[in-house]
Formats: C-alpha cells, structure tokens, sequence
C-alpha cells in the first residue's frame, strides 16, 4: 500500500531528540528519510546511554527507526558538492543543530533556496528570536522557559520538570506538522519555505492551561485549585498545583489496595459534575447526592480535601484495575497509574502496534513506542534504525555519484 508521504524526500541533519523525532513520523507516514551523519561518528546518542557494549543504544534506535543513514562531512570541499547534490535532490530538509551551525557548514537559508527553491527548511531551536535566541537548550531548560516547571510539582515545594518530553518530542510533533503544512501549500505555489519551532514555544502551547489560569488570578482564587479550599491565599502567579486536575472537573491521584508495597497501585479519580450521584454511590456516601452542602460543584469546591480524603477511603479498599471495573461503566472517570513495566506488558498496546518488538542486528530484541498516530490508509511498521553509513552506497548511487564519491563520503579522516 502506498504511504500518505511515499515520494517525499526527507534530508535529516537531525540529532539527540526533538528533530529526530520530527523526521521518524515523516518516515513512519513514507516518506523516505536520509539520515546525514557525521563519518565514524554520527549522531552523538548512538553511543549515549550504551546498555549493550558496542551496539547503538536504546536512545538512538528508538528515535531512528524507518531511516536510512549515509554518512558525510559537508565542511570538507567535496563533502560540500555531494550535499549540495542533495539538497537538489530532496524535498525538504531538517535540522536542530545549535544556533548558526548549518551556517557556519556554508549553507545558510538563503544558498540552500539558491540550490532548490522548493525546498522546506525546518529547524527546532531552543528560542525564537530575541536575547536567548543564541543558546543551545536542551529538553529541561525548554521545560523551565516553557512556564512547565514553574507550575508543576506541589505547592511549597520546588518547580518540577516533568518526565514527558514535551520539550524535545513535543517541539518534534510541532515541526512534523509545520513541514506537512508547508508541503501543502508548496502543491499551491510551487515554493519551498521556511519552517522554524522554538523549544520554549512548544512547551508554552501545550501549557496554555496555565496562562488561561494566570489571567483568570485577576478575577480572584482560582476556586479549583486544591489550595483555594485549603484557605492558602494565591500570589501574583499561577502556583504549582500537584496532582489537581487542569480543568473544571476536580481530580486527584488517590492511594489503593497495596500502596505501601507498590509505588504505583494508585488510580487517578474524578469527581465530574454529571456522574456526582453515582460516585456518591460509589463511596458509599449516597446522603451527598441532595446534601445541600455537597450537591453542587461550586460548594464542592472548599470541601475538595474531605471529599477526595473520602473517595481514598473506598479507592484503597481496591486494587487500580478494580477502581476502573467498578467506576468505568457508570461512567466516572479514573485511571490507572500505570507502570513502565506494566505498560510494557500490555497486550492491547502490542495489537494496536503502539508498543513493537524489533529486532535489531547488534543488539538482538528491544521494545519501542510506534507511531501513535493511526492513518487507516496509511499504516506504519516499524522498521529498525540504521547503522552508522549503512546506505551511504545505495543512496548516493541513487542520485548518480560516483565510486570515487561513495568513498569521500565514508571519509572521516577530516573529522
Ligand atoms: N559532518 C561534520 N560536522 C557535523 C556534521 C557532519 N555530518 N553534523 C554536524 N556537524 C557539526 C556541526 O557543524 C556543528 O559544528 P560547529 O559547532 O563547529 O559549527 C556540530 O557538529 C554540532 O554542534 P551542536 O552545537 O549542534 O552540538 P552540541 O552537541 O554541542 O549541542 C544541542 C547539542 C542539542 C544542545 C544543540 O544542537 C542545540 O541547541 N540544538 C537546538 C535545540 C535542540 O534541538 N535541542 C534539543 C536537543 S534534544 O534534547
């Protein structure tokens, strides 16, 4: 079956996470991805994290997969020419390297549209244009510039980063989607464009939450937030709320059955408006349901600690998967905290091919996260990462270049 993407061109001079992830969607969706590595080097998390001496590490095959790796140092004068054959060749181009650095190889925006005007040019920086935007960043400081940390964690105690990457794989996701709208609109124009992502916008737009939360603080407390019942006055800021749930619907992560052995037997549990009766049954409280002083969300609120102490009452007389058997059907929302390793386990996320065994030459089996995205004209497999150089034969070969050409290539003796 033909890929939504088959016959896109991809030059990847992604490395570490955020491009890298960008281009592994674009390669899961089609479109044939050319990995530009440095020769006898290549992208530094090959050999990051190592768990298996000698082969490429877990950070690395699951961020590469479906992509073909050639390897080549545009800086030297030959290196140059065959890149530049490249660029003619594809149709767009990635990167995430520091600030200035395909410059500093010869190849601004300006030469590569001088080579193919058709061609998108995408990059993830740390910041956009301004004071910072010089800096080299990695997922926690985008976290922190994001306005993530400063609202996440427990009131009192110190910012938080979280452990989704929403800096590195977020921004990837936000990039993927600007080149598939720019070759959109290159089906109208005929012109390539330029499609730039800063890792502290990202991170802003997935917390947008949380600036909706720092208007609304001039309105008053904000009544959901656990401290509002707790009597803690609100500062000048949106405050870190721990576990209290970003919307209108009150939730909290309670404890049950076996929580003192195991650090993830806890379920997350809300109390939505509409099902109130039936969590009221639920707990054992059914005297709520028309109790003046719990009937409603707006007395709910300053009472949220004695509710949710309550929930935890029944919740810890059960195991999390019993929470979501008895809660699921009357339609109270809740969820399983749920392990890695559990996670890892599941039967449904291997049928659905979220979580796929590959099997790699070096390494022998891994697990790895598969697209998520489910297209059903377009299918993904997952197909293992490359090893360092592996096409750099077949796809040079493909645009035409010589033997002589291949060998440059390889070449790392200038590195
Ligand atoms: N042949 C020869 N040289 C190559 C090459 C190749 N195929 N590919 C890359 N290089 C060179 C670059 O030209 C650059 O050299 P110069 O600095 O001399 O110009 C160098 O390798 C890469 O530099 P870098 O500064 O990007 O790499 P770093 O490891 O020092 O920094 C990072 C890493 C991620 C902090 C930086 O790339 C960055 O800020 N990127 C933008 C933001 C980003 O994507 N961050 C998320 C990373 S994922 O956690």
């Amino acid at each position: 079956m033909e890929k939504a993407l088959s016959g896109v061109k991809i030059l990847d001079m992604t490395h570490v996470q955020s491009g890298p992830t960008c281009t592994q969607l674009l390669a899961w969706f089609g479109a044939d991805v050319i990995k530009v590595e440095r020769p006898g080097v290549g992208d530094a998390t090959r050999k990051q994290l190592v768990d298996v001496p000698g082969a490429d590490s877990l950070y690395f095959t699951m961020l590469n997969h479906n992509k073909r790796s050639v390897t080549l140092n545009p800086k030297s004068e030959k290196g140059a020419e065959i890149f530049t054959k490249l660029i003619e060749h594809c149709d767009v181009m990635v990167e995430n390297f520091a600030p200035g650095a395909l410059d500093r190889m010869g190849f601004s925006w300006e030469r590569i549209q001088e080579i193919n005007p058709r061609m998108i040019y995408a990059s993830v920086k740390g910041f956009g244009p301004g004071a910072y935007a010089d800096c080299k960043v990695y997922e926690n400081v985008a976290q922190c510039a994001g306005g993530s940390a400063s609202t996440t964690g427990h009131l009192g105690d110190v910012p938080m980063v979280t452990a989704a990457q929403i800096g590195d794989s977020g921004t990837g996701l936000h990039l993927a989607l600007g080149i598939v709208t720019a070759l959109f609109q290159r089906t109208h124009t005929g012109k390539g464009q330029r499609v730039e992502c800063a890792m502290q916008d990202g991170v802003l737009n997935l917390c947008r939450v949380k600036l909706r939360d720092q208007q609304r603080l001039a309105a008053g407390p904000l009544k959901e937030y656990s401290q509002h019942g707790q009597g803690i006055p609100f500062g000048e800021a949106t405050p870190r709320a721990g576990n209290d749930s970003g919307g209108g619907q009150p939730g909290r992560i309670l404890k049950c059955k076996g929580w003192e052995n195991d650090p993830n037997a806890y379920t997350y549990f809300i109390t939505q408006a509409a099902v109130w009766k039936n969590v009221c049954d639920v707990i054992g409280k059914p005297e709520w349901k028309e109790d003046p002083e719990y009937a409603t969300p707006e007395v709910r609120l300053p009472r949220l600690d004695e509710i949710f102490e309550t929930v935890e009452e029944w919740t810890m007389t059960k195991d999390k998967f019993e929470v979501m058997e008895i809660c699921n059907p009357l339609n109270i929302p809740v969820g399983p905290i749920l392990s890695m390793k559990e996670i890892a386990e599941d039967p449904s996320l291997r049928e659905t091919g979220t979580v796929v065994e590959v099997d790699h030459p070096e390494r022998g089996k891994y697990l790895t996260v598969g697209n998520p995205i489910k297209l059903s004209d377009s299918p993904s497999d997952v197909v293992r990462s490359p090893l360092l150089g592996e096409h750099t034969e077949q796809i040079l070969s493909e645009i035409g270049l010589s033997s002589e050409d291949i060998a440059a290539a390889r070449d790392d003796s200038a590195i």
